[in-house]
């Protein structure tokens, strides 16, 4: 029995030195020191010693005890000590980290803002297919078979029929195929244009609005879009129409507004004009009413466009169209 205390003992600190983590210490406690541990046996076997050896081989067995449980009490403080140490070396005063949130495209923060502007008016938002119809995209709109933006050159063709569209004006003859007057709404979305140089991109997109109903006037395209000015870009900002030609308006007028940059005195930006153009309008062209089965002798309207890159640029101050394509992290995070 003194052999199997000897060697128990040196199998428990054998044991011991190899413990380095609480969860080891653990393990070493249940094996040698808990319930069924084997130090616990080992006392509970006494009774079966002869009456003289008892006292001799339990004084033993007891100092084993006693060693074991101070050694492992000390190496469990040891333990417990270096967690907290290594916990005191975080410093908690320290600012965490911010974690980066992205953002709407300035692109499509400009669409919600113009859209956000005509909603308030009263107009509502529509949106409809990037791929067109020709019929749609040009007949309906009264653009002509020998019109320029119908050649090949100039628009991305799918098949005899079918185009990426050129504008958004198809979703407002597909609404008024729809619905009668009174009609107020306003087509964001992407359109698409054989044209690409350090201007021009071919893809790019257009907020385009209508209002049809009896008894509008001129007058009220003028109001509108002077109040969707005022709004946009300040109460101060100039506006004024100057008189212009689409195919699906008649008649039709350009507006411009006072240079965002120098205020109307002249700059590189406004090509010394003291003007810039935001967008095209006029009074929806009775011939458009032809295709959708409205009454040119009861109804009037005014339609309007706007290429909102344009729009983004000269609100942001930035001179290259290129720059809202390229996802070019120092750029958009301006925004
Ligand atoms: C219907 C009838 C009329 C929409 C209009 C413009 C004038 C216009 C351009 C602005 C810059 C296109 O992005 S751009 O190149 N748009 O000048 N758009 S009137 O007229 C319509 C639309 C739909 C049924």
């Amino acid at each position: 029995m003194r052999d199997q205390i000897k060697e128990l003992e040196a199998r428990a600190l054998k044991d011991l030195e190899a413990v380095n983590d609480g969860v080891a210490l653990e393990k070493f406690r249940v094996t040698y020191l808990g319930k069924k541990g084997l130090v616990t046996a080992l006392m509970r076997n006494l009774g079966k010693l002869p009456p003289e050896e008892r006292p001799e081989v339990g004084r033993e067995a007891n100092l084993l005890k006693k060693k074991l449980t101070e050694k492992f009490e000390a190496l469990k403080n040891r333990i417990e000590e270096q967690g907290q140490r290594a916990f005191r070396g975080i410093d908690v005063t320290l600012p965490g980290r911010k974690p980066e949130l992205g953002h709407l495209h300035p692109i499509t923060q400009t669409i919600n803002d113009v859209c956000d502007i005509f909603q308030r008016m009263g107009f509502r938002v529509v949106k409809g297919p990037n791929v067109e119809l020709d019929y749609y995209n040009f007949e309906a709109l009264n653009i002509p078979k020998d019109h320029p933006a119908r050649d090949m050159q100039d628009t991305f063709y799918i098949s005899d029929t079918l185009l990426l569209r050129t504008h958004t004006s198809p979703i407002q003859i597909r609404v008024m195929e729809a619905q009668k007057p009174p009609v107020s709404i306003i087509a964001p979305g992407k359109v698409y244009r054989r044209d690409s140089d350090v201007s021009h991109t071919p893809m790019f997109h257009q907020v385009e609005g209508l209002l049809v109903d009896k008894g509008v006037s001129f007058a009220d395209l003028k109001g509108t879009l002077i109040s969707f000015v005022h709004q946009m870009f300040g109460k101060e900002t100039g506006v004024r129409f100057r008189p212009s030609f689409f195919p699906f308006t008649e008649p039709s007028a350009e507006v411009d507004i006072q240079c965002v940059l120098c205020g109307g005195a002249g700059c590189r930006t406004c090509g010394q004009t003291g003007w810039l153009e935001i967008l095209g309008s006029g009074m929806v062209d009775p011939a458009v009413y032809g295709f959708v089965d409205y009454d040119p002798e009861v109804y009037t309207g005014f339609a309007f466009g706007m290429g909102i890159e344009r729009i983004a640029m000269l609100r942001y101050g930035i001179d290259d169209i290129q720059m809202f394509f390229k996802n070019e992290m120092r750029f958009l995070r301006q925004f």
